[in-house]
């Protein structure tokens, strides 16, 4: 067993490095060798850290457009996320989808996608074969607020709680769609949670920007799936710090306000666990000057290679996509 601490400072350190990875991206964005639409995680890293630490690296996961912090926090390749957003053949998506498309089976990343909620009923299918071999494994969706606005959510729950389904649905609430603020999308009074408990699985709400509580909720409910007692659902509270789509803040343009998002800065997930491990004498400057450093390391090993790699040769174009139909 991981001593607890030892534990936390794993959370931290995942935290610092999609922390670390997320704002590279942004700072070299304008240099326009990544030229697809990126989509940051930016002050929501104590779901993907608490999460991907949670789950067994034989579980699966499924997410959608904003999806590099959940692919790291599974374990995902950096050098193949970054080569993935120059569209390079080092690529984990071999350079043809990137940002929005990451899949790389070696860590069970089983894919994501820009249509929202496209990926709900891929990952309710993958529980229905784990169901059927009987495995001890589960499914984990990643879906956004504005995905259970999507009717293929409906269906898949409903087809998930039918069938007891080992699927984890995780929901980060970051309050918006887009420029879209949930009450002018949903009605007002209405939790997430509550609404799909009323479909017949388990579901609770937690605080998002604690990677600790992620964490320990996630074990929960990843032991209650294993025993067999079927989906869970958890929402997790957070907020997106950069703009929706793209490198840049945009407090400024009127959809959400410089206080709220302040608000929410004041409680940086990753600040608020060092602080706390520090208090609780458990971290010291040492730790995050040497973390700081590895990762500084590792991030621009990632560009670097990435940059040097190459794009897919024209004759791969197809490749992979139909397999079978081709041999
Ligand atoms: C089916 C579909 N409708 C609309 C869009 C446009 N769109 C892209 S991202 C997005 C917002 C998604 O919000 P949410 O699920 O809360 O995730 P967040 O961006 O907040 O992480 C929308 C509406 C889309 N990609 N697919
Ligand atoms: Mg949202």
């Amino acid at each position: 067993m991981t001593h607890p601490d030892e534990r936390a400072l794993e959370l931290l350190f995942s935290m610092m490095r999609i922390r670390g990875v997320e704002e590279e991206i942004a700072r070299r964005y304008s240099e326009n060798e990544m030229r697809c639409p990126i989509h940051l995680s930016v002050g929501q890293e104590a779901v993907a850290a608490g999460v991907g630490l949670a789950l067994r690296s034989s579980d699966l996961a499924v997410s959608g457009h904003r999806a590099h912090a959940h692919y790291l926090g599974k374990g995902g390749n950096l050098d193949a996320l970054i080569a993935e957003l120059h569209g390079k053949e080092t690529g984990c998506s071999k350079g043809k989808g990137g940002s929005m498309h990451l899949i790389d089976e070696a860590v069970g990343f089983m894919g994501s996608t820009a249509i929202v909620g496209g990926t709900i009923p891929v990952g309710v299918g993958l529980a229905l074969g784990m169901k059927i071999k009987a495995t001890d494994q589960l499914a984990c969706v990643f879906l956004g607020d504005a995905a259970v606005e999507a009717g293929v959510f409906y269906e898949s729950v409903n087809f998930a709680a039918l069938r007891q389904l080992p699927v984890l649905f995780i929901c980060e609430n970051n309050l918006y769609s887009v420029y879209t603020g949930l009450e002018c999308r949903q009605p007002a009074g209405r939790q997430i949670h509550e609404m799909v408990s009323g479909m017949g699985i388990s579901a609770s709400c937690h605080d998002g920007n604690d990677a600790q509580s992620v964490y320990e909720s996630v074990l929960d409910s990843a032991a209650s799936i294993r025993r067999g007692d079927g989906p869970r659902f958890l929402e997790f509270a957070t907020y997106r710090w950069l703009e929706h789509c793209g490198p840049n803040f945009d407090n400024d343009i009127g959809y959400r306000t410089e206080s709220e998002f302040l608000q929410w800065k004041a409680r940086d997930p990753v600040e608020t666990l060092a602080d706390r491990l520090k208090q609780a004498g458990s971290l010291d400057d040492g730790w995050l000057v040497r973390a700081n450093a590895r990762l500084k390391a590792e991030v621009e090993r990632a560009f670097y290679s990435a940059r040097l790699a190459s794009f897919p040769r024209m004759d791969e174009a197809y490749k992979d996509l139909f397999a079978d139909t081709q041999q």
